[in-house]
């Protein structure tokens, strides 16, 4: 605790020193897990430079991308406390409020039109306003991305050629449930530190979607992508609602709008990159493997379905129904 707290103040200080010379009104720091080459900094960029624009200078975003300010996880608490302001998250919320959950729950949906149907439905609703009102968190909108896939330096085409793989996995409960129950050893680790986990060999599998696999460069330390696209996912750009409510409202309506302007923007990137990107990867030497979908399903489900709460078993069901 002491420690947190140590780092939480050493960050304010340090964060406030760096920004001494103040030629805007509000200055907001976002801190992202994707490196700079990942379409999600690009579309942090393209906000920043609109919001800028729009406010006549008076609003200023600062993207650190890599997560060279916080961890995922840290990002969360740093905006709770009002150190930081924005973040991209998802299922990591899972350790806040339950329905999280769904924003990555392994096969559940099948493809992005299921993916729409969820976000603007009721369950959509209610993880937007569960988010706002129990983790402090606004969506500005929600961030495309492909299916996850797992990369392994063995090909893996049915969950029996899974026993024993070491797999990181985000800190998610999910991941970790679904994961266990196809006979791996998962094990949750921020994504800074992936790419040093899997060249030492501490973890020999990790699963994300092509882009992600691209803009952190796992062709280096991973020879194939097993196709298992085993969730279908997309991420909210989030800002602390006490920071958003404390803005006046012209400028307000300035980063609401420029947030859904940024989403459009990301849509367009996310689709121009994903063949490409899977071109990309086959010619870094990266073999793609066919797999086994239903077996991986069908193995895992039960586990996933009986690890929600019966509450969540019902927005489950709901959204099988949609
Ligand atoms: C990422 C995350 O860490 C990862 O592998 O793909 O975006 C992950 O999906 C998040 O933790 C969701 O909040």
């Amino acid at each position: 605790i002491f420690s947190r707290y140590f780092f939480v103040l050493l960050l304010t200080v340090l964060l406030t020193r760096c920004s001494n010379k103040q030629a805007y009104d509000y200055l907001f720091r976002a801190s992202l897990l994707v490196n700079e080459h990942h379409t999600w900094s690009k579309a942090f960029k393209y906000f920043a430079e609109i919001l800028h624009e729009r406010s006549d200078g008076r609003m200023k975003l600062e993207v650190y991308h890599s997560e060279q300010l916080a961890k995922e996880i840290e990002a969360i608490r740093l905006i709770q406390v009002g150190v930081i302001d924005m973040t991209i998250t998802g299922s990591m919320l899972n350790n806040w409020i339950e329905i999280a959950a769904f924003c990555e729950l392994p096969f559940l949906l099948r493809d992005s039109v299921d993916m729409r149907n969820l976000i603007h439905g009721p369950v959509g609703q209610r993880l937007e306003a569960e988010m706002i009102s129990k983790t402090g968190l606004r969506p500005l909108g929600y961030f495309q991305r492909g299916p996850r896939h797992l990369t392994s330096n063995r090909p893996i085409r049915h969950p029996d050629d899974l026993k024993g793989l070491i797999i990181r996995v985000p800190n998610v409960p999910s991941f970790v449930t679904a994961w266990s129950a196809l006979g791996a050893k998962p094990t949750p680790m921020a994504f800074s530190e992936v790419f040093t986990s899997l060249q030492q060999g501490t973890v020999e599998a990790q699963e994300n979607p092509f882009a992600m696999i691209k803009s952190a460069g796992f062709s280096e330390v991973q020879k194939y992508i097993n196709l298992t696209g085993h969730v279908v996912s997309w991420g909210y750009p989030v800002v602390g609602e006490k920071q958003l409510q404390a803005l006046p409202d012209d400028l307000k309506e300035i980063f609401l709008e420029a947030g859904r302007d940024m989403q459009i923007y990301e849509h367009q990137l996310f689709l121009e990159g994903e063949k490409k990107v899977q071109q990309e990867l086959k010619q870094q030497g990266m073999e793609f493997i066919e797999v086994d979908k239903d077996a991986f399903s069908q193995k895992c489900e039960e586990a996933i379905y009986n690890s929600l709460s019966p509450e969540m078993q019902k927005v489950y069901h709901q959204v099988l129904e949609l």
